[in-house]
């Protein structure tokens, strides 16, 4: 098809680059980290969005490659930034089949330097889903080495809560879907009240998405939701405006 020509043509020429978006401290307001998110600058389309080309990446095999430049990239950008803010790098359920994840975070690490520490990874309820012995392994050797596992888009797939206390997860990141009608639906409120009230009680850190007005961001922090992110905290910017954001929050 076109696009995989496409995404390999776009690979050889470098057409890829990364943005990153705040994940700021519900009660200081402080910047505690960035989620870096991939962006495609198609030289005729323009920006192609990674919900459309992340999945033909997946079925071409591309997101091999292409996930551990992210890795890469994204943890030499964090060397830069004050050592208290994290780097967040989602992964395809792809990257964890033979071990992949685990060598490629590896190797973003020791060629960045960054301390593991600093390095959070987001993975999706797809991931879990079809979870054997080797996500188990690679999700145990990540929290052993400091690293956090952050469940992404939480609420929204298949995942029993089982999973958060059998796997090695240090942060539910609560969908945007929750997040955007928190204060006009009572069961959205319910659902995000019942998500960070289980965080709390697991111990768990936990980053409210698609924080959009001042509102949604009072009632969350009331609510003891340690992180909040969204176009209220901050939009997606280059590698050049985060790293000016960390000096300013710092
Ligand atoms: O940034 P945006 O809202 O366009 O992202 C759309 C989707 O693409 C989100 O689900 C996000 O998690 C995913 N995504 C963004 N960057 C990456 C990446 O580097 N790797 C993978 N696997 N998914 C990404
Ligand atoms: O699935 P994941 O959470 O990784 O997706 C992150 C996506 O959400 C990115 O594409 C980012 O651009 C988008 N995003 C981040 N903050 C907001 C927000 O406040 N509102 C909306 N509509 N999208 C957001
Ligand atoms: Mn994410
Ligand atoms: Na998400």
């Amino acid at each position: 098809r076109e696009m995989e020509v496409d995404l390999q043509t776009a690979w050889r020429d470098r057409q890829f680059f990364l943005v990153y978006q705040p994940i700021v401290e519900a009660e200081s307001g402080r910047i505690a980290g960035f989620e870096a998110l991939l962006r495609w600058r198609h030289p005729e389309r323009g920006l192609v969005s990674p919900s459309d080309f992340i999945p033909v990446a997946e079925e071409t095999g591309l997101i091999l490659p292409l996930g551990a430049w992210v890795l890469t990239e994204a943890c030499v950008a964090a060397t830069a930034w004050p050592e208290s803010l994290f780097v967040s790098v989602n992964l395809s359920p792809i990257q964890f089949r033979g071990a992949e994840a685990f060598r490629q975070v590896r190797s973003a690490l020791e060629s960045s330097g960054l301390a593991p520490s600093r390095l959070e990874v987001e993975i999706t309820e797809s991931t879990l889903l079809h979870e054997g012995p080797m996500v188990r392994a690679t999700l145990e050797q990540f929290s052993e080495e400091g690293i956090t596992v952050a469940l992404d888009d939480f609420g929204t797939g298949y995942s029993s809560l089982g999973y958060l206390r059998t796997l090695s997860i240090g942060r539910i990141k609560v969908d945007r879907s929750f997040i955007e009608q928190v204060e006009t639906s009572p069961q959205s409120l319910a659902i995000v009240r019942a998500i960070v009230g289980l965080a709390r009680t697991l111990g768990l850190r936990c980053t409210a998405e698609g924080v959009e007005t001042e509102g949604q961001r009072r009632l969350l922090t009331a609510e003891g939701c340690s992180h909040l992110q969204g176009y209220l905290l901050g939009r997606p910017g280059s590698a050049e405006e985060a790293l000016r954001r960390a000096r300013a929050s710092a």
